[in-house]
């Protein structure tokens, strides 16, 4: 098997441009007959979950599995408890490690769709401001100056073109306290299954709109230090406790 030691060197400056720019792709990471795995796994839930809300009220908002914030963008966080997942994050935890080797941190797996015709989300941060000196998505030095404490990785499971709404990003922004996104340079990758995004979750960026009719598909990974207190578990409030031991 891979292990990142005799993978990751072949990718010049990744560590540089995670901990600078704030976002590197890792090209070819995950092997196709993981990716193979990944997608099967990941699609059992995928269809149990639109089944049943095919016949909801949408969008279903803001549940402890199950998220849809703008109508047909999705956010998965249940069932995800095949083996496959362990395997593909190892090599990852190894980054993740080296990026910010003075956090321990958790993880958890989900997955992002943006149905076809689904807009775009606002540009945001993936963390919270733990001060109460800034509002909305701007951030205090004192957040800025920790080292990575939230990372987010990316993974299509799809190939992801301009039309199908590849995520975008502000690099450096998660040095910045306050982002004027309107004067700001874009970084929009297009990616294929088996290329990996790793992300500061401090940096600013968003899900592009889907303007095709096939569903984008994302598989992801969070990274959380272990003293963050993710708001995504204070909700006691599932639409799927049948996919609690699902995998
Ligand atoms: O769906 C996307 O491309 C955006 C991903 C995103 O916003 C996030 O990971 O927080």
């Amino acid at each position: 098997m891979d292990t990142i030691s005799n993978y990751h060197f072949k990718q010049k400056n990744y560590l540089n441009e995670i901990l600078n720019a704030g976002v590197f792709v890792f090209k070819n990471m995950i092997k196709i007959e993981q990716i193979v795995e990944l997608k099967i796994q990941t699609d059992k839930v995928r269809e149990i979950v639109l089944s049943k809300i095919s016949s909801m009220e949408r969008p279903v908002n803001i549940h402890s599995d199950i998220v849809e914030r703008e109508l047909g963008r999705l956010d998965y966080r249940c069932g995800f408890n095949a083996s496959i997942f362990d395997e593909i994050a190892a090599p990852i935890d190894a980054i993740i490690k080296e990026a910010s080797p003075k956090i321990d941190f958790n993880r958890y797996w989900g997955l992002l769709t943006a149905l076809g015709g689904a807009g775009p989300t606002n540009m945001h941060r993936d963390v919270y401001p733990f001060l109460n000196t800034t509002e909305g998505v701007n951030l205090d030095t004192h957040e800025l100056n920790l080292p990575p404490y939230y990372f987010t990785v990316l993974m299509p499971l799809v190939v992801i073109t301009k039309e199908n709404g590849p995520t975008e990003f502000i690099k450096y922004s998660q040095r910045e306290k306050i982002v004027d996104v309107t004067k700001s340079d874009i970084y929009a990758p297009l990616t294929i299954p088996g290329d990996v995004v790793i992300f500061d979750g401090r940096i600013m960026h968003r899900g592009s709109a889907n303007h095709t009719k096939d569903e984008r598909i994302l598989a992801y990974i969070t990274y959380v230090a272990n003293w963050y207190h993710d708001q995504t578990f204070v909700l006691n409030d599932y639409l799927f406790p049948e996919l609690a031991g699902k995998g």
